[in-house]
């Protein structure tokens, strides 16, 4: 019986403290009467510099949610939150509805995987427990680069400072109209996210703090544990995952839910802007068509499926098929009904195009595209062999770098 009681004791001692860190008290509890019961919960929000695309833009999102949680492990900052920007008026999704209204998150991520790592919440959220018309920032904080110093010097030395130079946000708020700043700082900033904690120390009573151009500030370390566990939790929603695994079941010969297909071969060609600003990484439609016959005679010659995820036109993708044909492939593309790009938006589009890319035997990338970095990565988190993964197309003439190889750490 005594045993009983005791077990039942350290249980209730337990569900007390839990209850503590939850921000609510049980009635009987000692355990929490000297700290404050309702605790303010504090925000971050960040804004990034327009023409920047989807791609990068997640890699922003981990340099400060790595920066938040690593501080909150060391005890610090622990009623923080980092609010997750509304996707608004992408550079490359000019087609698509989402130019005409913000969309939250959850229409591409996981939101309950991205908790499991970070506090993080959607705007919305923040607006549900927003008493007042309007969500007034406390300090809105204008990044700007330190361009002369940093060349200058070779080395790059954290350093900031608040200036009265002239800085500007286009005050959109990621498309809302009922969203203001009390105050605005131009901050001059060199260094990395977690050089930040200095400026959010700055005034200890704000509740709501802003950054615009979040995307200067680097990560901490690159590459680490805590950014592979940070990368990990950025799973994208469900439905683009199923939709993704049914196009890989109906049409590339892979059943079920297997995670590394052995039946097609696929590749990021990247074109768009970077046939101009890349020109001299990429090779031309039947350049492609030939280093891909060439990779999958080296490498799989069995395979006859090739899938190709692409930002170019119809006609394009119609030119690389036919030299593909001509080879004897059969290529494949994710071609969305009108109902579905309606649905899941270019950006959506886009992730389901990364998620075949994913599972297929052998990935060949664009050199320096951040779309194929990150497909990359989901390729590491899934384990496949860094061989079948970090591979590129190569111009058609002139030297061919070796791609940058980042392995994940567990
Ligand atoms: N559906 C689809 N869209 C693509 C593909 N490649 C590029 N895009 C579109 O073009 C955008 C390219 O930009 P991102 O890679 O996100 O942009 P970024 O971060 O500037 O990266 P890079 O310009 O590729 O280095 C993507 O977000 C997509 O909207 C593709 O293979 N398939
Ligand atoms: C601001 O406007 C949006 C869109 O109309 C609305 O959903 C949100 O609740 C508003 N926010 C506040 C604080 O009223």
């Amino acid at each position: 019986m005594l045993f009983y009681i005791i077990v039942l004791l350290k249980l209730l001692l337990v569900t007390s403290e839990q209850s503590q860190d939850n921000g609510y008290c049980e009635i009987d509890s000692k355990t929490c009467e000297t700290t404050s019961m309702y605790k303010e919960q504090k925000y971050i929000f960040y804004d990034i510099n327009p023409p920047e695309g989807f791609n990068l833009r997640r890699d922003v999102y981990m340099r400060l949610a790595i920066m938040l949680v690593e501080t909150q492990k060391k005890g610090k900052m622990r009623d923080w939150s980092l609010v997750l920007p509304p996707w608004y008026k992408l550079y490359h999704w000019r087609k698509s509805i989402s130019n005409v209204r913000p969309f939250p998150w959850s229409a591409f991520f996981d939101i309950e995987s991205l908790k499991s790592y970070a506090p993080v919440v959607e705007l919305h959220e923040v607006f549900a427990k927003t008493p007042a018309k309007t969500l007034e920032i406390d300090a809105l904080y204008v990044i700007n680069n330190y361009f002369t110093k940093f060349h200058e010097a070779n080395t790059f030395e954290d350093q900031w400072e608040i200036t009265d130079e002239y800085c500007d946000y286009n005050y959109e708020y990621w498309g809302y109209n009922n969203i203001t700043a009390k105050e605005t700082f131009c901050l001059k900033f060199q260094g990395k996210a977690s050089t930040l904690l200095e400026i959010l120390a700055l005034h200890p009573k704000d509740t709501k703090i802003m950054f615009h151009y979040a995307e200067i500030p680097i990560h901490d370390y690159f590459g680490n544990k805590a950014f592979w566990d940070c990368r990990k939790s950025m799973k994208f929603s469900k439905k683009l995952i199923s939709v993704a695994r049914n196009y890989i079941e109906n049409n590339l010969g892979c059943i079920a839910n297997i995670i590394k297909c052995s039946t097609y071969i696929s590749i990021h060609l990247r074109r768009r802007d970077f046939t101009r600003s890349h020109r001299n990484e990429i090779p031309n439609i039947p350049g492609a068509a030939k280093q891909i016959h060439q990779f999958i005679t080296k490498n799989a010659p069995k395979i006859r499926k090739v899938f190709i995820a692409t930002d170019t036109n119809a006609k394009e993708k119609k030119v690389l098929q036919t030299h593909l044909r001509d080879y004897n492939y059969e290529t494949f593309y994710y071609e969305p009904t009108e109902s579905e790009m309606k649905t899941y938006t270019e950006g959506g589009v886009a992730i389901i195009d990364q998620i075949i890319c994913s599972h297929a035997a052998f990935f060949i990338g664009t050199f320096e595209s951040t779309f194929t970095h990150r497909i990359e990565q989901e390729r590491e988190i899934l384990g496949f062999k860094s061989s079948t993964t970090f591979n590129r197309l190569c111009p058609d003439d002139g030297p061919c770098q070796k791609p940058s190889k980042w392995t994940i750490v567990d």
